[in-house]
């Protein structure tokens, strides 16, 4: 089998393929003003990040082929695997703009650069268009094109709706904090992060192997599951990771968001803390973060989020090898390998 520092430079050079296709489509009359400005947006939004998305779509199909991959298949896979970086990129873009971020993978986030401003939600759209574009280059011909663009409509659909109730869900903290509660934010993370970060690229690697979806349920649950522990993992390291390592400044506590630590902090506290974290959650003020950072020390919420870490992983393990296929397990098991204990 190809080693994965192979597979990697591979891939690499797949997205430069992409991009001169996008800024050569027929479809517009480029200029070199919209050219030039396609090509930095993309490579400001689109490379930079850790690619497990993407190259998780090349890994797993190699898996489930369980041999050497032809030229044309490491193509497809990786195209595939960029098509959901490219819909990761169209979340963060906008994403940043809603939660007001300032960093996003150890640079400004693209709308605080003065050029760009408020020009970022259109490219937001550019980006989510760019994924059908590719889609329709690649895979029109292929059996399973239908199926394809299906699926990556259903898992937008799903993480918008996500995206959703991550806000709305703000106003409830608002008036009343005591509402949040790990039933609600279980349900958010599934939507907003689980479906595309974990579920879609099995799934895009399942269509290209032939495989019917309709029959890989087990695997999507599972994958669900890790997704959601991969939340978990990003509300922690919003608080406690270190920004020079995670490339971002959390903002979850100003936001007021329904982070698993509010959760968890609101479930452990005594009566004094929770007034500390009804009075301070949810402001900008640095003074009143500071005081809910302090709660979240004080209960400990490391040693707790340690150990919720340690039972997931042993869950998923556990329903990893119930699945019947070997090389399904090896998918699955490749992937929690990837981000069991990450520091970003
Ligand atoms: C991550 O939440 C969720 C997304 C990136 C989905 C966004 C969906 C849209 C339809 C825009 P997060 O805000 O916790 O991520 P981060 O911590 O990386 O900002
Ligand atoms: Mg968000
Ligand atoms: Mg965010
Ligand atoms: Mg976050």
């Amino acid at each position: 089998m190809s080693s994965s520092i192979d597979l990697k430079s591979k891939f690499k050079k797949v997205y430069d393929t992409l991009k001169q296709e996008l800024i050569n489509d027929p479809a517009f009359e480029f200029d070199d003003d919209s050219r030039q400005w396609i090509e930095k947006m993309l490579d400001y939004n689109v490379p930079g990040g850790k690619l497990n998305r993407g190259l998780s779509v090349v890994d797993s199909y190699q898996l489930l082929k369980g041999g050497e991959l032809s030229d044309d298949e490491v193509f497809l896979s990786s195209a595939l695997g960029w098509c959901i970086e490219w819909l990761q990129a169209y979340f963060l873009v906008l994403d940043d703009i809603m939660d007001e971020s300032h960093t996003r993978r150890g640079q400004p986030c693209w709308f605080r650069l003065p050029k760009v401003g408020m020009i970022a939600a259109n490219d937001g759209i550019l980006l989510r268009n760019h994924v059908p574009r590719i889609l329709k280059k690649h895979f029109r011909g292929k059996p399973y094109y239908v199926d394809l663009v299906d699926l990556f409509n259903e898992v937008e659909f799903q993480t918008a709706s996500g995206q959703m109730i991550d806000l709305i869900t703000t106003l409830v903290g608002e008036k009343d904090l005591s509402k949040y509660s790990l039933s609600i934010h279980r349900r958010i993370v599934q939507y907003k992060t689980a479906y595309y970060s974990f579920y879609l690229p099995v799934a895009c690697a399942l269509l290209m192997f032939g495989e019917d979806l309709d029959n890989h349920v087990e695997v999507k649950n599972v994958l669900v599951e890790m997704g959601t522990y991969f939340q978990v993992q990003d509300d922690y390291l919003d608080c406690f990771g270190a920004p020079e390592v995670i490339g971002k400044i959390g903002t979850d506590i100003e936001d007021f968001k329904c982070s698993w630590l509010v959760v968890k902090a609101l479930e452990l506290a005594n009566e004094e803390q929770k007034k500390v974290l009804h009075e301070n959650y949810g402001k900008k003020d640095p003074a009143a973060v500071a005081k809910v950072k302090e709660v979240y020390h004080d209960l400990n919420l490391q040693a707790v989020f340690e150990n919720y870490e340690a039972t997931s992983y042993k869950k998923l393990i556990t329903s990893i090898e119930n699945h019947p296929s070997k090389a399904v397990q090896a998918v699955l098991k490749s992937f929690l390998g990837k981000i069991y204990k990450r520091q970003k």
